[in-house]
């Protein structure tokens, strides 16, 4: 591979006076085939001068989450830490006062699933209130036959206490009953084991929750997240013996069905999520119905100079919309049928002379004249865009000659006209380049 970019970057180098010569020779301005070869021959060899030679399997497309529901298994699983997670009263006091023993809290969230970040996050279980039930809790990755379901606890599993008048911990499994068994409610601190998950080959994909609920030896039923047997709450202050760099999450947990005769006090455990930079995303799901959303922003060089790089020629937002039914089968989703797939895309910014007409999924725009660092915010509804493809290309027309000239998303180890990325990446200043850092945060 390495050798091919280098005898590649070599040609493109090599060939930089014959266009130059070529660019006297009038006959080859009048060829249109002729033309556009050259100009991208031209664009190629200024861009490896420019940036040096790039991995032959660079993708171009820099975009951190793309919902990849299909693809395969998780493998990694998790690691349960040596240490113990002491829990902040700060914490403790929080959660007590927004999920009141007792009271009926269903209204703080919704039914959700969440999404897989694309980095390491950990479930510490930080309170557990009375209950006579037992239970296992699962987390479900993924969806259809590639779904894995991942039990990693159970309950008081690696659960320890202090009593107010005791000086070393205890495991909360032990603590006797006539004590308060394993209500963590009025002990005087708690600590707990961590589960480390590694999904990252899963970036993207459907995630959600579980408790297996027991009573005794017979089975109660699976309390899901996605049946509103949990609540997401994101607005719980991070604990000062957690990283400033991390997000983090509390799902709160309810062991009796809300349509049976539940308190929905949604205290029986209650579990700490945190992940740096992201923890897995509530997704809220109304009607049993779910929208994924993926937006990526494509950055268009128009060729009207081939010696700048500021890819700020056309910048436009693509979205996609999918409605998605969910049916479940006791608390796990047995399956998901899209019922809509809406799109659009948004001109953010135009800094560029050349006409160009843009061709997104199966969707042809009109053509557009180029203009000069304007934010136009004009909004198309497209079909076909498939983010995984990157579908998207463009036609930009020399005002000169009158040559067309086609600007598609590269291949691989290709010099790119267009590249993708994230919509909060800001667009370049006019003719100011990117630089080669951008290159490096690419993916393979
Ligand atoms: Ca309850
Ligand atoms: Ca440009
Ligand atoms: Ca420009």
């Amino acid at each position: 591979m390495e050798r091919n970019v280098k005898l590649w970057a070599m040609v493109g180098l090599a060939s930089l006076p014959l266009l130059l010569a070529g660019c006297s020779n009038k006959e080859n301005l009048y060829d249109p085939v002729k033309a556009d070869s050259l100009l991208k021959e031209e664009y190629s060899a200024k861009f490896v001068a420019k940036y040096g030679e790039f991995s032959a399997d660079y993708s171009w497309d820099a975009t951190s989450s793309t919902p990849k529901y299909q693809s395969s298994r998780a493998n990694g699983d998790y690691t349960t830490s040596q240490d113990y997670y002491e829990v902040e009263t700060d914490t403790k006091t929080w959660l007590q006062k927004k999920l009141k023993n007792g009271k009926d809290n269903s209204s703080l969230g919704t039914p959700f699933l969440m999404t897989v970040p694309n980095n390491e996050f950990t479930i510490v279980p930080i309170f557990q209130g009375s209950a006579n039930y037992t239970w296992k809790l699962h987390m479900v990755v993924g969806e259809g036959e590639n779904a894995k379901d991942i039990e990693f606890w159970s309950k008081s599993k690696g659960i320890q206490y202090k009593e107010t008048y005791l000086s070393s911990w205890k495991d909360l499994a032990n603590r006797p009953s006539y004590q308060g068994g394993s209500n963590t409610e009025d002990v005087n601190s708690v600590r707990s084991k961590q589960y480390t998950f590694d999904l990252r080959e899963q970036v993207g994909q459907i995630m959600y929750f579980y408790l297996e609920v027991w009573n005794g030896n017979t089975k109660v039923g699976n309390m899901s997240s996605l049946e509103h047997q949990m609540l997401a709450l994101t607005d719980c202050p991070l604990p000062g013996n957690i990283d400033k760099k991390n997000e983090m999450l509390i799902i709160a947990c309810e062991d009796a069905s809300i349509k049976g005769n539940s308190d929905k006090d949604y205290n029986e455990v209650v579990l700490m999520v945190y992940g740096n930079p992201e923890v897995p995303k509530p997704v809220e799901i109304t009607n049993e119905e779910v929208k994924e959303v993926t937006t990526k922003r494509y950055m268009i060089e128009d060729l009207g100079s081939t010696d700048d790089f500021d890819f700020n020629d056309v910048v436009v937002d693509v979205t996609r919309t999918l409605t998605k039914k969910m049916t479940y089968e006791n608390g796990k989703l047995s399956a998901s049928e899209t019922i809509s797939d809406e799109q659009k895309a948004v001109i953010r910014h135009l800094g560029g002379i050349v006409p160009f007409q843009l061709k997104i999924g199966n969707t042809t725009l009109e053509e557009m004249q180029g203009q000069m660092d304007v934010n136009p915010d004009t909004e198309f509804a497209v079909t076909g865009w498939d983010p995984d493809q990157n579908n998207v290309s463009a036609t930009v027309k020399d005002v000169n000659n009158g040559s067309v000239h086609a600007v598609s998303f590269p291949h691989k180890g290709e010099a790119p006209m267009i590249i993708a990325v994230d919509a909060e990446v800001q667009w370049m200043e006019e003719r100011v380049s990117i630089t080669k850092d951008w290159f490096e945060s690419i993916k393979k």
